[in-house]
């Protein structure tokens, strides 16, 4: 069989092209969105493979149609790693992404307008822990909690409280814009106390936790839900690892509840990135992104943007970019412009609407699969502040681009896709 690339080539020319000049991009600019990463080629091979024709409603040996004794050992080497990379008794891996994820634990454990507790999208949680426009608060009753307001660190005592008053079914810890290391030991003091149940949305610091960089969830949640193409670095997806008593009802609500056919080659990239991460080497990476991660919130401090919350302990850091007197809007259109790419994020009782934002959330996974370290970190520190202290300068905006493609000829993510 012929390469697929070249296929490809000779049936959609502008497909190819699109991916030619996202791979350029990608190669050519710095990445520093925190929920992105850099998959190995290995998991993009398992992706892009036959796999994908394959129907397999169902779960390994219990499915509906012929034909899955093959694909069989795809799903139960992913199940059996996912198990083993994070200490768990139970792996669903079939969530076509992290919002399916939540949304089957949901299903799973709870009654439409039962009271779930979560962290709102403006103190750092995700769209399904209760946002307005989201089916996580058209379905449940969510009541929010969040961060001290002095500190901009979760306020656990506040969280007790309104646990305490509220008395929910479910608390959801967990973050996709929350700097800090999560203490999910006093979530789960909590939730004992007022009987409710744990589920962590694990999404953004799979990785870390994988790699021993953040404390784990796993013994404290009854169930964990995450995205495996974060800092866990593998195939855009989610998966689900929980408690043994739960795992049945999991897997009921994922499919048949919420899914059809699984995503066998997704599956099988998802498999490939548990070994990945079941490797030494990833514990030295997991490590390296929150130094990273550290360097690059110093560096910033030095040029003189404020960090939310002081700094960061994990892979991300939300910028206060108001001592440089732009948006969080214009600042991503404007880095955008030189070569780094990020994205406009509300900060703590930010004064701006989420569409414009006086923040910026900035991750660290992706440089450092590139190999970048310390002091790359803070030579991009100081290309972010070159760009954002003249957002509307063209030329500056030239520079920086070039200064940012030489950084990157050092340490391309796909040299074998140049
Ligand atoms: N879009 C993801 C993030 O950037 O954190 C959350 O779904």
């Amino acid at each position: 069989m012929s390469d697929p690339l070249e296929a490809l080539e000779a049936t959609d020319p502008e497909i190819a092209d699109v991916i030619r000049r996202e791979i350029e991009r990608q190669n050519t600019t710095i990445q520093l969105i925190a929920s992105e990463n850099f998959t190995s080629l290995a998991v993009m091979a398992a992706q892009g493979t036959v796999l994908t024709n394959k129907y397999s409603e169902g779960y390994p040996a219990k499915r509906y149609y012929g034909g899955n004794f093959v694909i069989d050992d795809a799903e139960e080497l992913a199940r059996d790693r996912a198990c083993e990379l994070f200490g768990a008794d139970h792996a669903n891996v079939q969530p076509h992404s992290g919002a399916t994820a939540n949304m089957a634990a949901y299903f799973a454990l709870l009654d439409p307008g039962d009271t779930v507790m979560g962290m709102p999208l403006d103190q750092g949680g995700h769209l399904t822990h209760g946002a307005p426009p989201n089916f996580s608060a058209k379905l449940f009753n969510f009541v929010g909690y969040g961060l001290d307001n002095t500190t901009e660190l979760l306020d656990y005592e506040a969280m007790a409280r309104t646990a305490r008053e509220c008395k929910p079914k479910m608390i959801v810890a967990g973050a996709t814009a929350y700097p800090r290391i999560i203490d999910f030991e006093a979530f789960r003091t909590v939730a004992d106390e007022v009987g409710a149940l744990l589920m962590v949305d694990a999404a953004h610091i799979a990785g870390l936790i994988a790699g021993g960089a953040h404390p784990s969830p796993v013994p404290h949640a009854d169930v964990v839900t995450f995205t495996t193409h974060k800092t866990l670095r593998g195939p855009r997806a989610g998966a689900i690892v929980c408690r043994e008593q739960y795992a049945a009802a999991i897997d009921k609500s994922v499919f048949p509840g919420l899914q059809g056919g699984p995503l066998m080659h997704v599956i099988a990239a998802k498999a490939v990135a548990f070994k990945e991460a079941l490797l030494p080497s990833f514990r030295d990476y997991a490590a390296q992104i929150v130094r990273n991660a550290s360097a690059l919130a110093d560096a910033l401090t030095a040029e003189g943007f404020r960090i939310v919350s002081g700094g960061t302990d994990n892979h991300l850091m939300l910028v206060d970019l108001r001592p440089f007197g732009v948006t969080g809007k214009v600042a991503q259109e404007a880095l955008d412009q030189a070569g780094i790419t990020t994205n406009k994020n509300t900060i703590p009782n930010d004064p701006e609407k989420p569409f414009v934002t006086s923040g910026l959330r900035l991750g660290t996974a992706s440089v450092t699969t590139a190999g970048m370290g310390e002091p790359e970190m803070v030579e991009i520190a100081a290309l972010i502040a070159r760009v954002l202290r003249a957002p509307a300068d063209v030329a500056v905006a030239r520079e920086v681009k070039d200064a940012a493609a030489r950084l990157c000829s050092k340490f391309t993510p796909y040299p074998e896709l140049v």
